[in-house]
């Protein structure tokens, strides 16, 4: 974000608000805080503002990629899915999501809930499927008392340090994702199980079998039932995607984290390793999309790089986080305690 494009805005929302690109790094997120008492004070007030300044919002989105409301009293979960309610709502919903989410409120989920000493890799929302979110905003209801910052990353700047070689193949190949979804009655062997390895039950939420695979062809997945009753099914990304309003190409995809998330953790790999010993079919494997291997040295490097261009800063109630879903990865680190940090998944 440049001074003038800042100055201009600011000069635009005039003295309500007080725009401060984060430090240390390239201003990434921008924090936005009112600085009136109005807007500090009253919520339907704040609402109201937050919707009338949309469009600058819009536009402020696609240069900074990340955008933190602070300050605002947002102080529950419904005036978050009020905040969310000026944005389409992404249609789909999580649907053929990797984990489970509880509903909080309307379109309010809750966060993903890997276990608090485990770091999430960087990576864009259901970047795995041909529709996913164009945008994502998170609601920190109570903030933990230590670590658990959800770090984001410059994916413009990522892509640029994307292996070439990586890059050319899939943009000439793209990306074939099997994914595995285990039968209802396995019994977990491990709790990470139920949350990495899902049945379709859970994924798909219904027990029918023809469901299940109509939902799956409406996120476009092929399906095959297997003999072990499991559900396994195929799909295909490209893997890099231009940007709808900005023509930027960005690498989109989570071959990274899907392949190698185990080694960020040594606690998972162990689990990991156990979950192997008990199921014949992987969760979840992407190639090439004509089925080629990508070669793991290929992938190795891009985990560790995200989280070097990652930023983090420390969550306060009532803050929201909006993000350009192409533009800004986001991870989560380790944390001690409560945290409650919610998502909504949006469209324009
Ligand atoms: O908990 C967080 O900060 C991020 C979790 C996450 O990536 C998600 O729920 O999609
Ligand atoms: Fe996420």
């Amino acid at each position: 974000l440049d001074k003038a494009g800042l100055q201009a805005t600011a000069d635009a929302f005039g003295d309500d608000a007080v725009l401060t690109p984060y430090e240390p790094g390239r201003g990434l997120p921008l924090f936005i805080q009112p600085n009136t008492a109005k807007l500090y004070e009253d919520t339907a007030a704040a609402l109201a503002w937050l919707a009338e300044k949309r469009p600058m919002l819009d536009r402020l989105l696609l240069t900074a990629g990340a955008i933190v409301l602070r300050g605002f009293p947002i102080e529950r979960s419904v005036h978050f899915a009020r905040f969310a309610d000026s944005y389409a709502p992404f249609e789909p919903g999580y649907v053929a999501g990797t984990v489970g989410r509880d509903v909080i409120v309307d379109q309010v989920m809750s966060v993903n809930t890997l276990p608090p000493g485990l770091l999430m890799d960087i990576h864009q929302e259901m970047a795995y499927l041909p529709r996913h979110p164009k945008r994502i905003a998170f609601y920190c209801r109570m903030p933990p008392v230590s670590g658990g910052a959800t770090m984001i990353c410059d994916m413009r700047e990522a892509t640029a340090r994307i292996d070439p070689v990586l890059f050319r193949e899939v943009e000439k190949r793209g990306i074939r994702h099997v994914r595995n979804f285990a039968a209802p009655s396995r019994d977990p062997v491990h709790p990470l199980l139920a949350q990495y390895r899902r049945t379709w039950v859970d994924t798909f939420k219904t027990d029918d079998p023809a469901v299940a695979e109509a939902a799956c062809r409406a996120v476009g997945f092929e399906t095959r039932w297997c003999d072990d009753g499991s559900l396994e099914t195929i799909n295909h990304i490209p893997g890099i995607v231009t940007h709808p309003h900005t023509g930027e190409q960005v690498w989109f995809n989570q071959v990274a984290a899907i392949a190698l998330s185990a080694r960020s953790n040594p606690e998972m790999s162990k689990v990991m390793a156990e979950i192997a010993k008990h199921v014949t079919r992987p969760s979840f494997v992407s190639t090439y999309g004509d089925g080629g291997e990508i070669p793991l040295e290929l992938l190795e490097p891009i985990n560790p790089m995200l989280r070097e261009l990652a930023v983090t800063f420390s969550w306060s109630h009532g803050d929201i986080m909006l993000i350009d879903n192409y533009l800004v990865g986001h991870g989560r680190m380790p944390f001690t305690g409560k945290r409650d940090i919610q998502v909504v998944l949006l469209d324009e």
